[in-house]
């Protein structure tokens, strides 16, 4: 028996910091937030994001993203195999749909994370009013924080649903925060009292 590996995706601001730390707290689990800024390969990634004139290649970039998970990898492994749930803010799906929508294609893209573990589930909040999302509070901040580029991503997350199974998704319009949290929990709570398989890898 092990502990269960969540994972919360979605675009920027629809609300997954608030709804992993809800849920975390819930499980009494673990969070772990990509990109992790703390590490050395985070530090890297932080100053790209939030100075527009760091000239890194994309393709660099979507390496360094990638790294910054393996580097959280041993620590997340033996967090489940001790019984304690990982909840993580974005994973490799977000690495995908973002380094996608800068014209990276889709196969090279996951190549780096092969081998990463794979989510027992993958819950998408997803909001179909694009404009609400680009209206709250903080956005345009950082790189990729962009309308259009919102827009190419959230297609790019519904190429990924359709390719992973244990994908689930949440329309987020319309709902509050406590709303949105129950939605959650109800896909996480069957898998609260353990897994009985082993982990299955990218
Ligand atoms: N991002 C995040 C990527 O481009 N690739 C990745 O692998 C990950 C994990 O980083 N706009 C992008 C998406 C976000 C940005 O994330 C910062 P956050 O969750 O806003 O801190
Ligand atoms: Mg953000």
């Amino acid at each position: 028996m092990r502990a269960p590996l969540i994972v919360i995706e979605g675009l920027d601001r629809t609300g997954k910091s608030t709804q992993t730390a809800k849920l975390c707290h819930r499980l009494n689990g673990f969070l772990v937030k990509f990109p992790n800024r703390e590490t050395p390969i985070g530090k890297l990634l932080n100053q790209y994001l939030t100075d527009a004139s760091n000239p890194m290649p994309l393709e660099v970039a979507h390496l360094l993203f990638s790294a910054n998970r393996w580097e959280m990898v041993k620590n997340i492994e033996d967090l489940l195999s001790k019984g304690t749930p990982v909840v993580m803010d974005r994973y490799v799906y977000s690495g995908v749909a973002y380094s996608m929508a800068k014209g990276l294609d889709i196969e090279w893209c996951l190549a780096p994370d092969k081998g990463l573990p794979k989510p027992d589930v993958t819950i998408f909040l997803k909001a179909n009013d694009l404009d609400s999302i680009s209206q709250r509070e903080g956005f345009g901040e950082e790189r990729y924080e962009v309308a259009s580029l919102q827009t190419s991503v959230r297609n790019n997350f519904e190429i990924l649903r359709s390719r992973y199974d244990e994908w689930k998704v949440i329309i987020i319009d319309g709902k509050d925060i406590d709303q949105v949290h129950e939605h959650i929990w109800e896909l996480v709570c069957p898998l609260t009292r353990g897994v009985t398989t082993g982990l299955n890898r990218f």
